[in-house]
């Protein structure tokens, strides 16, 4: 397969609500969605870094520069296999989020050529999959409750609470009381904590959580493995983990025993797959991580959810959690449950005219 040219746009998507989290809040959605024209036809992928450099050193400005300068120019000549994408932009230091939206639609259209789903290809066993739902920081614990009351009622397999320092016990306390013993219920912290808050959190370990994510910065795997060594509460892994060497080396020092897997983090779906399977070989659980995705991120966390090792319920949630109009038809949430595409490639394509309405600016470039 051939590279003919490249559609870079940026789209912007209001939320339903604001959502607030240990690093801020977002009421809009920016997203990069890359759209990749070849010999064998086209294929879409997305961009989750967001407008600031936040969450990870990415910013949406900054991968979009990078995409157009280095990585388009570097594909130019080759040919397009996905599994060569990553190998061909390892010259390139980081931007893990920019190289995944480019191999991701290079994967879409080289599945959709070859008649082929991202499940399927990338070893999905599940046509279904358990998902969960991320709440963000509430102003009050009431709202909380109203909140999670109105995830309950739908069916969410999972209920993920962000927590910060002055936002933790208390609503996680009550989440617990009110809701009761059953509810899988776990919390984010989005590095909020210091390793002098070890005391604290571990008076998590009275509500019976399903796992703490990400309390502390992303490369202190020591403190993360001296909290793990002093909580019942199983410790899990986001922001830290950027490679499946990565995810090898934290299960080897006890710093994780589950990881969040995020496509975007890690550099892309295949990168994903193989976190995934080392984290399999090491009887670690793993769950599909979210990014607040448009419907085409959200149809290929799905596919890869799909994957034996994937036993937790991930941040995939109903379209209309996040969105009141997205780019793609709608997904949602059966029992619980959502299905995973089996079509050829993501399985979904844009809705040209809610792309055009998302639109802020399109450029095209010819290689
Ligand atoms: O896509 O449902 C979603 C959002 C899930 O909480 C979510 N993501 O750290 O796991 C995480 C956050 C990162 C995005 S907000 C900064
Ligand atoms: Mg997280």
């Amino acid at each position: 397969m051939k590279l003919d040219a490249v559609e870079l746009r940026a789209v912007a998507l209001p939320l339903v609500s604001p959502f607030r989290t240990s690093l801020g809040t977002q009421s809009v959605r920016t997203a990069l969605v890359v759209r990749v024209l070849s010999d064998e036809g086209e294929g879409w992928g997305e961009c989750v870094a967001e407008d600031e450099p936040a969450y990870s050193p990415e910013y949406l400005a900054g991968a979009t520069d990078v995409i157009k300068r280095f990585m388009i120019p570097a594909l130019a000549g080759i040919d397009l296999d996905p599994a060569a994408v990553g190998p061909t932009l390892r010259h390139l230091r980081g931007h893990p989020m920019a190289k995944a939206a480019v191999e991701m639609a290079v994967l879409d259209c080289w599945l959709r050529a070859r008649r082929t789903s991202l499940a399927a290809h990338l070893g999905g066993v599940r046509r279904r999959v358990r998902v969960g739902v991320s709440v963000g920081i509430a102003e009050s614990v009431d709202a909380l409750l109203a909140t999670v009351d109105r995830h309950l009622s739908a069916g969410y397999a999972r209920i993920k609470l962000k927590i910060e320092p002055g936002w933790d016990l208390e609503p996680v306390r009550a989440v617990r009381e009110t809701f009761g013993a059953d509810v899988m219920l776990t919390v984010d912290a989005n590095t909020a904590y210091e390793l002098a808050d070890l005391r604290h959190l571990a008076r998590l370990d009275a509500f019976g959580l399903a796992l703490l994510e990400q309390p502390f910065a992303p490369d202190d795997l020591h403190a993360h493995a001296t909290l793990a060594a002093r909580m019942d509460t199983p410790i899990c892994l986001d922001e830290s983990i950027t490679s499946a060497r990565d995810a090898a080396e934290a299960i080897r020092r006890g710093a994780c025993s589950i990881v969040n897997v995020k496509p975007g983090r890690v550099g892309g779906y295949l990168e994903a797959r193989r976190i995934h399977d080392v984290a399999q070989a090491n009887g670690v659980p793993v769950w599909c991580g979210g990014m607040l995705e448009t419907g085409l991120g959200r149809a290929a966390n799905l596919a890869l959810a799909s994957l034996p090792g994937f036993t937790l319920p991930g941040d995939i949630s109903a379209t209309e959690r996040y969105y009141r109009r997205d780019i793609t038809r709608a997904f949602v949430l059966d029992g619980g449950e959502m299905e995973v595409p089996d079509t050829p490639g993501l399985g979904v394509l844009p809705e040209p005219t809610d792309l055009e309405a998302a639109t802020t600016t399109v450029s095209r470039l010819t290689v």
